[in-house]
């Protein structure tokens, strides 16, 4: 484990609340904690049973507060150092006197993430184990949860680990048919060779293949709402959203600023956006609203077009639409009593509510096109993604001199794509990548 100095931060959100947490960490934090907690009988924090609460007065120069500590021995803590944790009364200023006390006793106040950058520093967690943390903190839908859950896990930074691992061992391979420089072993060592290449690169092409997914759990999935005024798009948002967020009015270009709302379907983050009906106008405002609408198409991932009627004409949108995926909502189903659907055709009603379901349905459907967001890892981070795509370009060099040349020529290549999937598990990664990721924490994380 290595030495670092001590930090203290306040763990919990500067809000008055109904407990706050400070904490400390480094081999000092005993230490300093006894120099301001006692028990009624006494008693000081370096004489506690590790992982146990203990009540107890903590003395700062304004006030004296009667609050619980644990002491944590290293390594058996989160950062792997001795931990102590004083959970005191909610409210600003009770935490912010306990920290401050704890900084003139000795600790150095924590930097954004530090805590965690120490887990992964001392070995208690690879970076990506520390990268879906924050992600499970910062999640905002069940799918980046689960996400963030997967990476924590250490279902991304295994198979890396086992990635390097066979690297290692086709590296030594190669290491010891130089050493036996007879022809047949270093045939055989190239056929081995090759095929645990090949084996690594359909892993890396399977993995890559989920970019697509992560983007969309961890940014949502961007649907525009599109047709020609008054077929009832700003009703439809509302019947989606559960909310009377747009307005809604007989008037034919009633919206004309873009309305944005969220709903999740199956876990999954979806962001919906209201736009003003397509038709040419004369009026000042309805046009920007109209080439506002029609800009939006570039950034959906999927476009609803509300119509009225199956034989409508096209609101000059075809075009545009062309390449995107197109989800076709037949509204006031209600009119005519025909809620029957077709393949990426839903009739239903946003005014009365029905057949809703059905859309929903298909939303998530086309979102994922089938795909299912199971066992998979997916790659939701841009980091990664690029560290995979680096392995997999060595491994394909690799694969295209194998045959022509000495093998040894290869091992260059092997060793990038160690280098790119330890930028994964940390333990390639430089200073700056580490500082990077860890400075997005919060303080006292
Ligand atoms: N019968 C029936 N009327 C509907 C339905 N949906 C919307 N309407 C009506 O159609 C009219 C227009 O609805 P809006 O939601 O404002 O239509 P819009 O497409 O947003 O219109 P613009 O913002 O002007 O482009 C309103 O009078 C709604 O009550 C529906 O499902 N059935
Ligand atoms: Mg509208």
């Amino acid at each position: 484990m290595k030495d670092f100095e001590t930090i203290a931060g306040i763990s919990t959100p500067l809000v008055s609340g109904a407990i706050s947490i400070v904490r400390m960490s480094g081999k000092d934090s005993i230490k300093i904690a006894d120099k301001f907690f006692m028990t009624k009988k006494g008693k000081k924090p370096s004489s506690f049973t590790p992982r146990m609460l203990t009540l107890g007065e903590f003395k700062t120069d304004a006030f004296s507060e009667q609050c619980l500590l644990v002491v944590f021995s290293a390594p058996n803590s989160f950062t792997g150092e001795d931990m102590v944790e004083i959970q005191c009364h909610g409210g600003v200023m009770i935490a912010k006197g306990i920290l401050s006390t704890l900084l003139r006793g000795g600790a150095k106040m924590a930097s954004a993430g530090e805590f965690s950058k120490r887990a992964f520093l001392n070995g208690k967690m690879s970076l990506s184990n520390a990268e879906g943390m924050m992600d499970m903190i910062n999640a905002t839908s069940e799918a980046e949860i689960r996400a963030g859950y997967s990476l924590l896990k250490g279902e991304l930074s295994k198979k890396a680990e086992e990635a390097q691992q066979k690297l290692v061992d086709i590296l030594s391979d190669i290491e010891v048919s130089l050493d036996y420089p007879e022809e047949d072993i270093e045939y055989t060592t190239k056929e081995k060779t090759k095929s645990a290449l090949l084996q690594i690169q359909a892993d890396l092409e399977k993995q890559l293949a989920s970019r697509g997914a992560g983007k969309l759990i961890k940014e949502g999935v961007k649907v525009a709402i599109l047709g020609k005024p008054n077929v009832g798009k700003s009703s439809l948002l509302n019947a989606l959203l559960k909310d009377e967020k747009a307005i809604v009015t007989s008037v034919a270009g009633t919206t004309r600023d873009i309305v944005e709302g969220e709903i999740a379907i199956n876990g999954l983050k979806f962001i919906l956006f209201d736009t003003a009906g397509i038709r040419d106008t004369h009026d000042e405002v309805e046009k920007i609203g109209v080439e506002k609408a029609k800009s939006l198409i570039l950034s959906a991932d999927i476009i609803l077009l509300v119509k009225e009627d199956e034989s409508e004409s096209d609101p000059g949108l075809s075009e545009l639409l062309k390449g995107k995926k197109v989800i076709t909502v037949l509204n006031k189903a209600d009119k005519t009593n025909n809620y029957s659907s077709g393949e990426n055709i839903i009739r239903l009603s946003a005014k009365e509510n029905k057949n809703l379901e059905k859309l929903t349905e298909k939303l998530y459907e086309v979102a994922t096109e089938g795909q299912l967001f199971g066992d998979n890892v997916i790659l939701t981070s841009e980091r990664h993604y690029n560290a995979l795509l680096r392995a997999h370009e060595s491994i394909k060099n690799a694969l295209s001199q194998i045959d022509n040349y000495s093998i040894d020529v290869i091992t260059i290549d092997l060793n990038l794509a160690y280098q790119a999937f330890g930028e994964i598990t940390g333990n390639t990664s430089s200073e700056e990548i580490v500082n990077a990721i860890f400075s997005k924490f919060c303080l006292g994380k």
